[in-house]
């Protein structure tokens, strides 16, 4: 009788018996310890929260100032007409304010909650067929994970096991995060380092300071195994890596809430918590940004507030002093889109058309080989006004000739939830993007 019931609502569910199976194997791997499948409940907080789209475009400075209020949360940069998140507490308002503004919306989403539980089941599937012979334990990291987002911790384990594979990586923690967690640097010297004490020209990469951009730090971590066996674009280059700039945050978007954002901070006399690292940093603090902690786009209590982007720009003016930075990329997602400064007014960046030139070689590398489509984007023109960032800032403070947000796969139809498999695929074309960039810089500095 008992088995009867079962069976009759294992059918309601509609799943096959193989389905079943895959899900108690995935839940074995879970209970074994397995810490790349530990994504489970991240999604509950997320009950009755919907995804809107207004095809109106005009429409994203209504929105951007909804954001602002805390209302909703717009989601990647896939186009000029907004697609974002309202809150469950939000939804009359928000409409409220769209008909006021003659804007009408579609509903994509309706249960944000149901959206992402059925996309990780979907993962779970996915992840038992192609995670066979990969693994990644403290033992044993050798390679990053291609068909699983890796958790911190394995990240960790990843670049302690690359320092010790090859002599051209170094590897420091720059600080730490609110909760404790390190901040990663890797320093990978020039192929043909002479040992002398010479300025050479430096890139700097930063990946993850958005926590559920996912893609980001994955990407990061692949890109370290390229740059590692490279042996002549960087002949003569510093590169420097921040892999996982927001650890908190993403610890959180695996265990607790899918779509977080922030750090973790702790926001004093506010119930909501964390600060947008790209918000908080000192170049035209608080243009575009909210000083409403229940903001995505919080900016924090002052410039470089969080310990994250103090110790970040901490070690890029260092690396700066002692190299000369020409190229920086912030790893974020989604859209497919290369963006340079300024994005916190419409004034024109100097450097503008050599920022564009080089942006078009990247664009071009990264159609290779699976004709991916990057466009290239002044930032403030393509879409609302935003300041406290990394690319801004690179650009002002340190006089980064090449400072951009590069905005990685897709452009909308799985946004931040990529699907793993996608993970190496995006590397791949990002690093051939980026080989087009450094032959850019050894040519013309
Ligand atoms: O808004 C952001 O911080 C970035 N987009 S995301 O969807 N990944 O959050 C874009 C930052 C672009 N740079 C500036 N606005 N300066
Ligand atoms: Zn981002």
């Amino acid at each position: 009788m008992q088995i009867r019931k079962i069976k009759k609502w294992m059918e309601a569910m509609a799943w096959t018996w193989h389905q079943w199976l895959v899900l108690v194997a995935v839940m074995v791997a879970r209970v074994a310890g397995n810490p790349s499948t530990q994504t489970d409940n991240n999604y509950q907080v997320l009950a009755g929260q919907q995804v809107w789209e207004v095809e109106d475009h005009d429409a994203m400075k209504v929105v951007a100032e909804l954001e602002k209020e805390g209302m909703v949360d717009i989601l990647g940069h896939s186009s000029s007409t907004p697609r974002f998140r309202v809150h469950t507490d939000s939804i009359a308002q928000v409409a409220a304010a769209l008909t006021e503004a003659g804007l009408t919306h579609k509903l994509l989403i309706s249960d944000l909650a149901r959206h992402v539980a059925e996309e990780q089941r979907k993962e779970s599937l996915e992840f038992l067929r192609g995670s066979k012979t990969e693994s990644c334990t403290e033992e044993s990291c050798p390679k990053p994970l291609a068909n699983t987002y890796m958790s911190f911790e394995q990240i960790e384990y990843y670049l302690k096991e690359l320092v010790e594979r090859s002599q051209r990586v170094e590897l420091v923690s720059i600080g730490k995060s609110i909760e404790g967690r390190d901040i990663w640097r890797v320093h990978i010297r020039p192929y043909e380092d002479t040992g002398e004490d010479v300025r050479r020209n430096a890139v700097w990469f930063e990946a993850g300071i958005h926590a559920r951009e996912w893609i980001s730090p994955a990407t990061a971590c692949h890109l370290l195994e390229y740059l590692v066996a490279d042996k002549s674009l960087t002949k003569n280059l510093d590169v420097y890596m921040v892999p996982m700039a927001n650890p908190d945050g993403y610890e959180f978007s695996r265990t607790n809430d899918r779509f977080w954002r922030k750090n973790r901070r702790i926001n004093a006399g506010s119930s909501c918590s964390g600060v947008d690292l790209n918000r908080n940093w000192d170049e035209s603090f608080g243009v575009g940004a909210s000083s409403n902690p229940c903001s995505e786009v919080y900016k924090g209590t002052k410039p470089f507030s969080e310990p994250e982007t103090e110790a970040l720009s901490a070690e890029m003016q260092r690396v700066n002093s002692v190299d000369d930075l020409r190229l920086m990329i912030s790893l974020h997602s989604y859209g497919q889109v290369l963006l340079y400064p300024w994005g916190s007014s419409n004034e024109i960046a100097p450097e503008t058309p050599l920022m564009k030139r080089a942006g078009k070689r990247f664009a071009n590398g990264a159609q290779r080989p699976y004709k991916t489509k990057y466009t290239v984007e002044n930032i403030a023109a393509g879409m609302y006004l935003a300041s406290g960032t990394t690319d801004d800032w690179a650009k002002a403070a340190l006089k980064v000739p090449l400072p951009y947000t590069l905005e990685l796969r897709d452009r909308g139809s799985n946004g931040f939830e990529l699907p793993a498999n996608q993970i190496l695929p995006t590397s791949e074309e990002v690093w051939n993007g980026i080989k087009k960039l450094f032959s850019f810089i050894n040519k013309n500095f």
